[in-house]
């Protein structure tokens, strides 16, 4: 994530792949304050063995972009909501990446965050038969909790 405010975001992404039981690590690098570190961060994430990068960042969010074209791994950004235009800059900076540059763009916030972590489970599950057994289990005990009718007392 590109900042500690985007933590309060972000960490629901950790949480889930947590919940998940996927390692991960959860990094601060500003594309605009450490560009060194998300320089060095980016191009040696495949040689340390990482497979899949969740990128979070809210306004000018050049993070997940120059993250991506940094590296062959797969990347996720996480438009954080901002104070000024309330996540719109964020999506927009992160969503419309030019041709040939991809970034796999989840919705503005905690939804983007966990959705993220779903979809980097779902990448990695491709190879791994005992997280697709527990993604599996994930999304059977979502859809049990949902109850047919509403109640008052929620
Ligand atoms: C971005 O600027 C960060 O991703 C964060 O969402 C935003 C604001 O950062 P702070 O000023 O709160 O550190 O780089």
């Amino acid at each position: 994530m590109g900042s500690q405010s985007d933590w309060a975001t972000m960490r629901h992404a950790a949480e889930t792949l947590a919940e998940l039981e996927i390692a991960h690590e959860s990094l601060i690098v500003s594309a605009h304050r450490t560009p060194e570190r998300l320089f060095d961060f980016a191009r040696g994430a495949k040689a340390a063995g990482y497979k899949v990068i969740i990128a979070g960042a809210g306004g000018a969010a050049h993070l997940p972009g120059m993250t991506a074209s940094l590296t062959p791994l797969p990347v996720f950004g996480v438009p954080v909501e901002s104070k000024a235009l309330s996540g719109q800059d964020s999506l927009l900076s992160i969503v419309q990446m030019p041709a040939g540059i991809p970034v796999g763009t989840l919705a503005i916030g905690r939804a983007g965050a966990v959705n993220a972590a779903l979809l980097a489970a779902a990448v990695l599950a491709l190879s791994d038969e005992d997280l697709a057994a527990r993604l599996d289990r994930f999304r059977t005990a979502q859809t049990d909790k949902v109850a047919l009718r509403p109640t008052d007392h929620a």
